[in-house]
């Protein structure tokens, strides 16, 4: 059987996540670094929907959204690993982190949609400070949300072992290039100092976020 097969660019904080989880979960795969902007017709051949990540499974069915695609490699392909903690109050946590990192993803990938995408007097500024200001506090829940528990997030033994803690430091990261201003580590110290911590990481080194970012498609 062939493995399965990843698709997306690594500059996509979803897709990140998908690779390096699976990589820390002993899952292995293919990575084909296909743009669901510039290379929009190459991504509709593998998935007419084109969102990225898509996991290809063997078998050729196509599993689309990051946090779906993990709960189904934990649920049936990781051979009892796993990147949750068991107890209850610890979980609560974790979600807790995890869709306060979601959700500065999300905004930061509409802001640049908002920016990168649209013709410049077609943008509407008010939908933008919204957008902006949803950022803000998903990044400072997320920021009070780690600094609570930093070493239950941390990397242990040089290896990432929790879900929360893999998508916040990405989320650190994707949100510190697309919106630099909104992500400054003098305010966001303990967020910083996990993104650091994970960065050096093996598994996060071999997934670096390369990739053209969300330019427009060529004219
Ligand atoms: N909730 C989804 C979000 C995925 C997402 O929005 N991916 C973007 C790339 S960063 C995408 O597919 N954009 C193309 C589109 O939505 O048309 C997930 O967790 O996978």
């Amino acid at each position: 059987m062939p493995p399965f097969r990843l698709i997306g660019m690594l500059d996509s904080p979803y897709v990140r996540r998908v690779a390096i989880s699976l990589h820390c979960l002993g899952v292995p795969f293919e990575h084909e670094a296909v743009s669901v902007v510039s290379t929009f017709a190459q991504f509709q051949r593998i998935n007419p929907v084109v969102k990225a990540p898509t996991l290809v499974c063997p078998d050729g069915e196509a599993l689309m959204d990051s946090s779906l695609i993990l709960q189904f490699i934990e649920a049936a392909h990781s051979q009892g690993r796993h990147l949750w903690p068991t107890d209850a109050q610890a979980l609560q946590h974790d979600f807790r982190v995890l869709s306060l990192a979601l959700a500065a993803c999300e905004k930061g990938v509409q802001s640049i949609y908002e920016r990168n995408l649209r013709p410049a007097d077609k943008q509407h500024g008010p939908w933008l400070a919204r957008v902006q200001g949803q950022l803000v506090a998903a990044l400072a829940g997320l920021e009070h949300a780690v600094a609570s528990r930093p070493e239950a997030l941390a990397p242990s033994q040089g290896q990432p072992t929790r879900q929360a803690g893999i998508t916040a430091a990405i989320a650190w990261r994707f949100v510190g290039e697309v919106e630099p201003a909104l992500a400054q580590a003098a305010q966001h110290p303990a967020l910083a100092a996990l993104a650091a911590q994970m960065e050096s990481t093996e598994a996060f080194r071999r997934f670096p976020p390369v990739g053209p970012g969300v330019n427009p498609p060529a004219a």
